[in-house]
């Protein structure tokens, strides 16, 4: 019997995608008697709303409604998991770019030409823009949250020294190429179809059935693929969803609801920006003693995720370090901009960037080489986390000795320090950051998925699972494990919609965990027909060949069926499905899986939240231009523990881009607003993302691909998120360029760090004494 490898095309989608085959919302072929929407947002962080008059708007020819919160059917929130949003405001506005009136209109010109005949009479009232000025105003979601280990107090009387500050990160735009959409059709019975650029299709059926006082049962979400995500969508579309679904429910007409990109920009949250106060104690050799750190965020409007976003900020104000002594204490601040949410990472970064920042300090203090001081703090095998979890297969060490010898870390380097005695106004640095990632949701239930198979009498299958494709391959790992398992080809798999009535209650596809948890329940549909299917084969070897043996034998590969001792006969796996029809087996599966062995206390802050941990280490050069702030990458390395792959050219393509996306994060992308809460850069002319220009000569990643025993389908990790702080990397490869200007001082670069950010910290440096 022959076992090769089954040829897996490594993009299941990719063809679609490059040739522009790929429909997107909005793409097809306009329904009949589409109505288009807009919004009248608001024009005030914080106002009164005194009056509204919708009349000449209304006269307009081709409008068809003007719809305010009056309108709303049912009730007019959307708030998930506490109700504190409404999906129209009544009397009062809390962010400029809040929907306050959905104009419906024959075609988007006359929507946008009746929207200037509104008028709204606002009364100002003040407003709260920054954490320090909610911090100090006491505007916060909920009461602070604490973890705790050890006894914080022995550990500062323990250490040699004692270093405080403060550290700050910046906000990030999620800059998806698709804007927020939703294209809304009723059906005749009072019920609605929403076709919706969405993470989360159990949210909005839940949320649209809410505001429209239907059931969940009248609401279908479907989606196909987006045109990327990164958490803009797991929570933000669930507005504009609604808002279609109000329109299109109110007018018995579809209607389409699609953002322009500055639209985009302007009414929607971003990453939340940290503050943190810190003091860390530490032994002459920058062991970590005690450490003490106040994590704040500007969670904006409304509360939307910045609960879960600010725990898991709390979980990773570690990193991978042990810390023996430590208090963690977070608060997520109420301010009045637009509702800060999910973003790739989830809080994560934010709080790792902080103690690699500490990190560092702690290095400058005792004047010893960076590395070593991450090194020394590293987890061992089996030491607990502040919230007392084991972290298991702790490997940082072993994966910063690998990434050290590939970049001959000694001899870079000197050769960097060379480079910069020999050039006065261009200097190299290099940044290395480690990371260790959390995998599941933190709030358990979620960590659930489900997926549903049909195989046909031709042998060819229809799947589906929860998960939402949005160019992160979803579809290819979990079809890659349903066809693994039976031992077919990828090509007699088609992966159908994201659907609600395929896949009931599925969790947001976030947290890195889409393919662990909807790839495990596919994987369970596929061995329920397996079983099945074996039944069969053991009968039909029977009756064709007169073959008699056990069900135990029988072996599912190279699209055939064979028994173990024998392979000199074999069954098509089509043969077989039409066979196993003709049996009467059910040849329809549903899958379903929940990650095992979680749990977390929300009383003492203590559990483990995660099933396993995900390991690497990234190292930057970069080189800067101190008279203009240029800077270029100049290589990249990472070592990524990538456990048993699932598909390598995916994982390699998820690292890249989170890598970039970090690298954007931490040293250009900046979206400041003005005194008056309004977002000043609204187009991705004005805000700058990295580019395929920003690409380094080299950029090498080096995937260790081992066994692992905390892993998940087929021996995976998670891959969508980690990766975000390899970014990181050139930030402190910047910060380590400028600090080559003058050895005596500190160098307090801003986050991010961009161009500007570099020349002042520059000139800050050369104007100390001892340059
Ligand atoms: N979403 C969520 C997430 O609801 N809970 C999480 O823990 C999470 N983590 C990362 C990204 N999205
Ligand atoms: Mo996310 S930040 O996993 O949607």
């Amino acid at each position: 019997m022959t076992m090769e490898t089954i040829k897996i095309p490594y993009h299941l989608s990719g063809t679609a995608i490059v040739t522009g085959a790929a429909k997107f919302i909005g793409d097809e072929p306009k329904l009949e008697r589409i109505v288009y929407a807009k919004l009248l947002t608001s024009a005030f962080a914080h106002a009164k709303i005194l009056k509204i008059n919708i009349e000449e708007a209304k006269k307009v020819q081709g409008v068809v409604a003007v719809l305010t919160a009056k309108d709303i059917p049912g009730e007019n929130q959307i708030g998930h998991t506490i109700k504190d949003e409404p999906l129209l405001p009544e009397d009062e506005v809390m962010y400029v770019g809040q929907p306050l009136i959905l104009i419906l209109a024959e075609s988007k010109k006359i929507a946008e030409y009746a929207i200037k005949l509104i008028k709204v009479d606002y009364q100002e009232l003040p407003a709260i823009l920054t954490i320090p000025e909610a911090l100090k105003n006491n505007s916060l979601y909920v009461p602070e949250r604490k973890i705790e280990c050890g006894d914080i107090a022995e550990g500062f009387k323990k250490s040699d020294y004692i270093l405080e500050g403060e550290i700050t990160t910046g906000t990030q735009e999620h800059a998806y190429l698709e804007t927020q959409r939703c294209i809304a059709v009723p059906g005749d019975d009072n019920n609605i179809t929403l076709y919706s650029a969405t993470q989360s299709t159990a949210e909005i059926q839940e949320i649209a059935a809410r505001v429209l006082n239907i059931k969940s049962k009248d609401v279908v979400v479907d989606v196909k693929r987006l045109g990327g995500a990164f958490g803009g969508k797991e929570r933000s579309s669930t507005l504009f969803s609604c808002l279609a679904a109000f329109g299109a429910y109110k007018i018995k007409r579809p209607v389409e609801l699609i953002l322009s990109r500055s639209e985009d920009i302007a009414f929607t949250g971003k990453r939340h920006p940290f503050q943190a106060k810190y003091k860390v104690g530490f032994s002459k050799s920058g062991k970590i003693t005690a450490y003490d750190v106040h994590l704040s965020s500007n969670g904006g409007a409304f509360i939307d995720l910045s609960l879960p976003v600010l725990e898991r900020g709390m979980f990773h104000a570690d990193n991978t370090y042990y810390l023996p002594n430590a208090r963690i204490i977070g608060a997520a601040c109420k301010t009045n901009l637009p509702p800060n949410t999910a973003f790739r990472g989830f809080g994560a970064p934010q709080g790792i960037f902080v103690i690699e920042s500490v990190i560092e300090k702690i290095a400058e203090k005792l004047q010893i080489d960076y590395a070593k001081v991450r090194e020394v703090n590293f987890y061992g095998e089996k030491e607990l986390t502040p919230y007392g979890e084991t972290v298991n297969e702790a490997c940082s060490n072993e994966l910063l000795k690998e990434l050290k010898e590939k970049i001959h870390y000694e001899k870079l380097l000197s050769e960097i320090t060379e480079f910069n005695d020999n050039n006065k106004y261009i200097k190299r640095g290099l940044g290395i950051v480690p990371v260790k990632f959390g995998i599941s949701f933190t709030f358990t239930s979620l960590n659930q998925g489900t997926a549903l198979i049909w195989i046909y009498p031709d042998g060819s299958i229809s799947m589906s699972h929860g998960g939402i494709e949005m160019g992160q391959e979803i579809n290819t790992k979990v079809a890659q494990v349903v066809a693994k398992e039976l031992g077919i080809s990828i090509d007699k798999i088609r992966v159908e919609s994201s659907n609600t009535q395929r896949n009931g209650n599925a969790s947001p596809t976030a947290a890195s965990s889409g393919s662990d948890i909807n790839g495990n329940a596919a994987l369970n549909a596929a061995k329920q027909l397996k079983e099945r299917l074996t039944v069969s084969a053991v009968k039909m070897f029977q009756e064709k060949y007169k073959l008699k043996g056990k069900e135990s034998e029988i072996i599912f590969a190279d699209n055939k069926i064979f028994y173990k001792n024998n392979s000199e006969f074999s069954l098509d796996f089509s043969e077989l499905a039409h066979y196993t029809y003709l049996e009467r087996l059910n040849l329809g599966a549903q899958g379903y899986y929940k990650t095992p062995e979680i749990y977390f206390d929300r009383e003492t802050m203590k559990g483990s939240p995660f099933y396993y941990f995900v390991y690497g280490v990234a190292a930057s050069v970069v080189e800067v231009d101190i008279l203009t702030g240029a800077n270029k990458l100049i290589e990249v390395h990472i070592v990524h523990d990538a456990a048993q792959t699932l598909n390598k050219e995916v994982d390699l393509g998820q690292i890249t881009g989170a890598f970039f996306q970090g690298y954007g994060y931490s040293t250009m992308e900046d979206i400041n607003y003005d005194a008056k809460g309004k977002y000043l850069a609204t187009t991705l002319s004005t805000y700058k993302i990295p580019t395929i220009c920003d690409l380094p000569e080299i950029f090498d990643i080096k995937m260790i691909e081992c066994k692992r025993e905390h892993a998940s389908v087929m021996g995976s990790k998670a891959i969508g998120e980690p990766p975000l702080v390899y970014g990181f990397s050139t930030y402190f490869a910047i910060k380590h360029a400028l600090a080559s200007l003058n050895s005596q001082a500190q160098v307090d670069l801003p986050m991010p760090a961009t161009a500007e950010a570099i020349v002042m910290t520059a000139n800050k440096l050369i104007s100390i004494e001892g340059c």
